[in-house]
């Protein structure tokens, strides 16, 4: 945040600068650069005040109660959990401990696939952290906290403008006890593409130094080549792999053979030969039903010797019946989301199935009491978040006929408003579902759950059918991420693609049939640590270059933004998405220790050049600050 001071200093300029520098100017690095920093954040507060933020129509603050806090009495050490028996024991001691658990044991999604998949994945890291020791103190019988990947990773950048590394890091800190859990693309990262080989392989490295435990690792098509990759790699950290599959159509019915019991117990069988330490049964979309989880989780009970956890999503509403006929089956863990923040196309609720297991000896060695407490704070901070609702008030089970991944329902409804297909948004869900079988039922989950969505409203948006693509296919520029997928670039679908739709969507291209990761050169990343630095004009780190490697133009806007406003992430949440009322006043720590107290004293007429002056207090001096008015 300072570097814009440093290098307006004549000496920077001039080039006549050295380590003396940094001790002969001093008022650089620490006045000049809170009074900068200082600037910044009124700029960002009254830039949203006046023009409101990105995807939120500018509305009036609203009055947000303080959120219940559980209280956690000062100096109580935190109670060990699993991190320490992975610490002790290794990753095969913590798969004998999962063995001989009879209680189902949990993971909690609040802070990853809760907020994807109900609120876009727009929780910010600080609403984490307030909760964060609360969280390591009430829950440590937890199997895991899924905390990281899947789309909190460009999520953060992209629209959070905050560093995620940064939010790994600081919940390390302040939970040590918790294993923790990202979901990973396979060779597809936290990205929508494949990348080079050693773009995985660096992208583990870096995570599991950084703190994560538990790698959820899958395919988008159940490739099992496109995960051998990174399987190896978190292996080689000495962290848990757990390899995916991805659950699509329904095992007993029998007009959806493609997918059939068979189908699954081999990848089991491969993806176990492959190194998995544990299994995931991976339900995007909340498609199994109660019998056959109970068919599922039964016969590859017995085919496989690693445990398995289930995933899904609560689309539907059965979610805590397929549960419970998984548990009778002797599923080992399960992903579940506190109660505020579960349901619908979330996760299941903890609380919910502590109660509907009462009288069972699998129920999950949880204190109800301590997990309604936690499912208060969210109740409260998810309505900052209110903007970022899906509107599905009610249990979906169209669920049943789309197929549509919970993760993605609010974000392909928010990109059909875009194109201006929101009053049209029945048509897409059903041209989703036609999309899928035109592509031959293909497994959908990100990124080919994207490709399916582009379709579907290239198709809405085109008047388009399945017979008129097969027919004018040839003169019709199809989406790229629809001809890479066809061209391979995902990787292999299950039975291959159809031909008839291959042939026009890719005109003169050839198909790759070989593991993209083979055809991509790999990345430099001494070459580009020195591009971004010069991009971005400052020293820039490991993890900064890794994102860079991922999503070039993203980390670029971020750092611009981060230039121009500081570190935004301090701003309490109604204050970043909203800005400020007239005469408020709040408080931002800007470090620790350190806290500015702004008030917004009033808002100057615009001008004729289109800007308008913003008058605050900050620590009680006026300040003025120029914002363009573009509301
Ligand atoms: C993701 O990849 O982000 C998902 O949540 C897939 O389910
Ligand atoms: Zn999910």
């Amino acid at each position: 945040p300072f570097l814009i001071n440093v290098m307006e200093h004549e000496k920077f300029i001039t080039g006549e600068y050295d380590t003396s520098f940094i001790d002969e100017t001093p008022e650089l690095f620490s006045f000049e650069e809170s009074k900068d920093r200082g600037t910044k954040m009124l700029s960002y507060i009254g830039t949203v005040t006046v023009n409101g933020f990105p995807g939120i129509e500018t509305t009036k603050k609203p009055v947000f109660p303080d959120p219940r806090i559980p209280k956690i009495p000062a100096g109580q050490s935190v109670p060990p959990g699993t991190k320490q028996i992975l610490e002790q024991q290794g990753a095969e001691g913590l798969v004998n401990w999962v063995k001989n658990q009879n209680r189902v044991l949990v993971s909690d999604t609040t802070f990853r696939d809760a907020h994807q998949s109900l609120l876009a994945t727009r929780v910010r890291t600080r609403d984490m952290l307030q909760v964060a020791e609360p969280t390591a103190q009430l829950l440590p019988g937890l199997f895991s906290l899924e905390m990281w990947g899947g789309a909190t990773f460009d999520v953060a950048y992209r629209f959070l403008k905050e560093d995620p590394w940064e939010r790994l890091q600081v919940l390390r800190k302040k939970i040590p006890n918790l294993l923790f859990q990202m979901l990973f693309r396979g060779s597809n990262a936290v990205g929508y593409k494949n990348y080079p080989d050693n773009v995985i392989r660096e992208f583990i490295r870096l995570s599991a130094d950084a703190g994560i435990d538990v790698f959820r690792i899958f395919d988008s098509l159940n490739w099992v080549k496109g995960m051998e990759v990174a399987i190896d790699s978190v292996r080689a950290s000495g962290k848990i792999a757990q390899a995916a599959i991805c659950y699509t159509g329904d095992i007993n019915d029998p007009a959806r053979s493609k997918y059939d019991v068979n189908y699954y117990k081999q990848l089991a069988k491969e993806l176990e030969a492959q190194g998995a330490h544990i299994l995931a049964i991976k339900d995007m979309a909340g498609l199994l039903k109660p019998e056959a989880a109970y068919r599922l989780i039964s016969e590859l009970k017995g085919i496989v010797d690693v445990p398995i956890h289930l995933h899904m999503h609560d689309t539907s509403g059965n979610g805590i019946f397929t549960y419970t006929k998984a548990i009778e089956a002797g599923v080992d863990i399960i992903d579940t989301a506190l109660g505020s923040v579960a349901g619908l196309t979330s996760q299941p609720s903890l609380n919910s199935l502590y109660y509907a297991l009462e009288g069972t000896d699998r129920q999950p060695d949880v204190s109800i009491d301590d997990v309604e407490k936690l499912s208060y704070y969210w109740e409260d901070v998810r309505k900052y978040y209110q903007h970022f609702e899906s509107g599905m008030l009610a249990p979906h089970s169209e669920v049943y006929r789309h197929e549509m991944p919970g993760g993605q329902y609010s974000n392909l409804q928010q990109q059909a408003k875009a194109v201006g297909l929101g009053s049209r948004w029945d048509e897409v869900k059903d041209m989703y579902r036609r999309v899928n079988l035109m592509f031959g039922d293909i497994v959908k989950v990100t990124p080919s759950s994207k490709v399916v969505g582009d379709m579907a409203l290239f198709m809405v948006q085109n008047d388009l059918t399945e017979e008129s693509v097969l027919e004018k296919g040839m003169t019709i520029d199809f989406p790229d991420s629809v001809i890479e997928l066809f061209e391979g670039y995902l990787g292999q679908p299950y039975g291959g693609f159809p031909k008839d739709l291959q042939r026009v969507i890719l005109k003169k291209r050839k198909p790759i049939t070989v593991r993209p990761g083979e055809l991509l050169e790999d990345i430099d990343f001494a070459a580009l640590k020195a591009q971004l630095a010069q991009e971005v004009g400052g020293t820039v780190s490991e993890y900064d270059v890794m994102a860079y490697a991922l999503y070039p133009k993203v980390i670029l806007e971020y750092f611009q933004t981060i230039n121009q406003f500081g570190n935004i992430s301090v701003i309490d949440t109604p204050t970043f998405f909203h800005g400020m009322r007239l005469g408020e006043e709040i408080e931002v720590e800007i470090e620790t220790g350190k806290t500015l107290i702004v008030k917004l004293v009033s808002i100057g007429q615009s001008q004729p050049d289109g800007t308008r002056t913003v008058y605050f207090e900050l620590n009680g001096q006026p300040r003025e600050i120029i914002i363009k008015d573009e509301s």
